[in-house]
């Protein structure tokens, strides 16, 4: 069962936490999922999306990919849930890290504020969120908690009265939890 570890409650009545779990249980508007530009979701946690949300999700991202061509990493695509109980999974692509060879930090910004955009547009309230990037992709895990953090803190402070009321950062593995929660601290407390 995933379970909150940590919630910070802005002035503003919007949220956010961490929470231990799988992604794919989220019982939430949206979940996202941590995608590569083409949208095949042969491994990590999109393959995981894929298979526990029926054909239907590859489908329309084949789909997606032939009407917008590759997805870049600003401007997500989206999909409905297929049999998640999500109601739309928001397909993000983070980037590859390549050791600072090109502007990763700020890609994987875009890629978290693209989602939360994506999420307000489809009137979504609330939104749960892997650690894009920091597996197959090989993105610094600590580098990308304070850029996940950071930026869906950033996103809520300037926009006080948007659909989007919760994100939840939901984490599977173990080490990964234990940066997410070191870097909250340095964050928040
Ligand atoms: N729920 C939550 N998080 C999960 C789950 C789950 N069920 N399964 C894995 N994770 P990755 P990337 C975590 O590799 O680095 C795919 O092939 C995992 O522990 O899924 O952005 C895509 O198609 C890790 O912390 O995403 C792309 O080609 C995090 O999700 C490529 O991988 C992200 O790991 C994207 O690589």
């Amino acid at each position: 069962m995933n379970s909150i570890r940590v919630e910070k409650k802005f002035t503003t009545g919007q949220s956010l936490q961490i929470v231990q779990g799988d992604i794919t249980a989220e019982e939430v508007d949206a979940i996202v999922n941590a995608a590569n530009k083409h949208l095949a979701h042969g491994g990590g946690v999109a393959w995981a999306i894929s298979k526990k949300g029926g054909p239907k999700i590859q489908e329309e991202s084949d789909a997606w990919v032939r009407k917008h061509g590759p997805v870049s990493h600003a401007h997500p695509a989206w999909t409905s849930g297929g049999t998640l109980p999500a109601k739309y999974v928001i397909h993000a692509v983070g980037p590859v890290w390549i050791n600072g060879r090109d502007d990763e930090e700020q890609n994987l910004q875009d890629a978290v504020t693209g989602s939360l955009q994506a999420a307000d547009e489809l009137k979504c309230k609330t939104i749960s969120m892997p650690a894009i990037s920091t597996g197959i992709f090989g993105f610094p895990k600590d580098l990308a908690a304070t850029i996940i953090i950071k930026t869906i803190q950033n996103y809520f402070e300037q926009n006080t009265s948007s659909n989007l009321k919760q994100a939840r950062i939901v984490l599977f593995d173990q080490p990964t939890i234990d940066v997410f929660l070191n870097v909250w601290k340095t964050v928040f407390e």
